[in-house]
């Protein structure tokens, strides 16, 4: 288990100080192992299939990620798990009918794994203003995900009749992507929130004061 030296910061609310992890919960263990992968690592010395053991290992394995689990309001939701400087990971749940937009990932690493139910990701790729539609593959529990911006844009929804939960992985975290508009093509910058951290929900949670108070 690494220690973390708690931080508290006066100006900050409450649920974005820096948390501490719990030996017993396997999905604070993930924390831990992904620390060691990505803290620190320079992006093209990530060991991407280590990183997706990792993960399938966790979602083959414990429910523990149920204690994070918050429905959204609206629209899918995205509760943060841990955030460090070079990496954060999310749980998204998504009911039935709920997609992601079309978007890119800021030139970051994004892997998903497949927590519960079945998901879909379709590729995008959009040249000359133009949006095409590419793959669509389909991921069940166990199942890990990987994209990055040279690869595709892409679209993520629950498989038809269901919902799901997924374990989203960003190195280095995202805090604002492009959303593209599915009839125009037409790319927009959006702010990417978080409905809950740590358990806890979030009225507004602003990434970039998560990211002062967790990593300094
Ligand atoms: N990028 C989306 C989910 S699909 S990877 C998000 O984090 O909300
Ligand atoms: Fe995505």
């Amino acid at each position: 288990m690494t220690d973390l030296d708690p931080k508290t910061s006066g100006d900050i609310h409450p649920n974005l100080t820096r948390p501490e992890r719990s030996e017993d919960c396997s999905l604070d263990r993930l924390t831990v192992a992904l620390e060691e992968e990505l803290e620190g690592v320079p992006v093209a010395e990530v060991d991407g299939a280590r990183v997706a053991t990792l993960l399938h290992q966790y979602a083959a394995g414990e429910r523990t990620w149920e204690r994070y689990a918050m429905e959204g309001q609206g629209s899918y939701s995205r509760n943060l798990v841990w955030r460090s400087r070079d990496f954060e990971l999310l749980l998204l749940c998504w009911k039935e009918g709920q997609a992601s937009s079309i978007h890119d990932h800021a030139a970051q690493n994004c892997w998903m794994a497949v927590l519960d139910g079945a998901l879909e990701e379709e590729h995008f790729s959009h040249r000359d203003g133009t949006l095409r539609r590419g793959r669509v593959k389909s991921y069940e529990a166990g199942g890990v995900a990987f994209i990055r911006d040279d690869i595709a844009l892409h679209q993520i929804r629950p498989a038809a009749g269901g919902g799901g939960v997924s374990l989203h992985l960003y190195a280095r975290p995202i805090d604002e992507c492009l959303a593209f508009c599915p009839e125009s093509g037409d790319p927009t910058k959006i702010h990417v929130g978080y409905t809950s951290v740590r358990g806890a929900a979030c009225a507004q949670a602003d990434p970039v004061a998560i990211r002062r108070a967790w990593t300094g």
